[in-house]
């Protein structure tokens, strides 16, 4: 078996096994507080609770940043030198972040020396934590990385994210929501449903009226997708401090939609600054076997 690392960036939010693998090496984006001073993109639930604690007293919002080509450089020194022979990185929408870009352009100065494979999953969080775990799955069944990465690629171009945001002012701000003036008119009574499309840019969905009909929805769209993949499926939700809440839509869907495997993770401070507290996410991640 080809000796193998894995890139990935912070907003994984890595909460099983994969987060303290000695394969994974993980590259960090910031988040910038209008006093000035930098916020780290806090992994744990604790540490997470913190920040949007303080999300409530800020004034106005934090901005992000993705990590350095210094930081890609640093972390492919120190692959080369303990002999890994290919490195796979998973890495955030390119349509909403320049970390996949930038990721690409550092990593691909190392070709020559290693095999290098960089993936834009056109999502986020579980579903890049999904995408890492189906790769150490697959290169343990025994494949090839080559073979690894394009089924990586399958698994991220059929995985559906959906994500409900209690206010979508810091998505529009930040220019991460392409909001036209009918999204953002008139929303007091509906729920907007928001999606990342084939470009993994965020896009409306649809908009429904109350938090239970859009798990309603989410539970419909679950079965449809699950009618499509013979593999399997996973599904897995993502919060920004909203645990409890989203601890209930899993009963939901266990309830109607009992042989699936289910994981629920904290949303961190980068992606917080962007949903704000209380969004809730649900991504159908289809399994690709070897
Ligand atoms: C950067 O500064 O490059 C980072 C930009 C991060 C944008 C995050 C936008 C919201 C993503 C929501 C993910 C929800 C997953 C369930």
């Amino acid at each position: 078996m080809m000796k193998t690392a894995f890139i990935i960036d912070s907003t994984a939010y890595l909460s099983g096994k994969t987060a303290q693998h000695p394969d994974v090496y993980r590259v960090n984006l910031t988040v910038n507080f209008s006093d000035g001073s930098l916020g780290e993109d806090a992994q744990d639930l604790a540490a997470q609770h913190i920040f949007y604690e303080r999300l409530k007293t800020e004034v106005s919002l934090p901005t992000t940043s993705q990590p350095t080509p210094a930081v890609y450089y640093e972390v492919m020194d120190d692959i080369i030198a303990k002999g890994y022979e290919a490195v796979i990185a998973i890495h955030l929408s390119a349509g909403i972040s320049g970390t996949y870009q930038t990721s690409h352009m550092a990593l691909s100065e190392y070709a020559d020396r290693i095999k290098v494979f960089c993936l834009n999953t056109k999502a986020a969080s579980v579903v890049m934590e999904s995408l890492l775990e189906q790769a150490m799955d697959l290169l343990d069944a025994g494949l090839i990385p080559e073979v690894v990465f394009e089924k990586l690629q399958w698994v991220a171009d059929n995985s559906h994210i959906y994500l409900m945001v209690e206010d979508l002012d810091n998505l529009v701000k930040g220019g991460r929501l392409n909001a036209t003036g009918a999204l953002v008119g008139g929303l007091l009574k509906i729920r907007p449903v928001l999606f990342f499309d084939e470009e993994g840019k965020i896009v409306l969905f649809e908009k429904v009226r109350t938090n239970k009909k859009v798990y309603q929805r989410w539970i419909e769209i679950a079965k449809e997708r699950q009618a499509l993949f013979p593999d399997g499926i996973k599904i897995s939700f993502a919060h920004s401090d909203a645990l409890e809440e989203i601890q209930s839509v899993r009963e939901l869907f266990a309830k109607e939609l009992p042989t699936i495997d289910y994981h629920i993770s904290g949303l961190g401070p980068v992606v917080g600054a962007h949903t704000g507290a209380g969004s809730k996410g649900c991504a159908i991640i289809p399994i690709a076997k070897p």
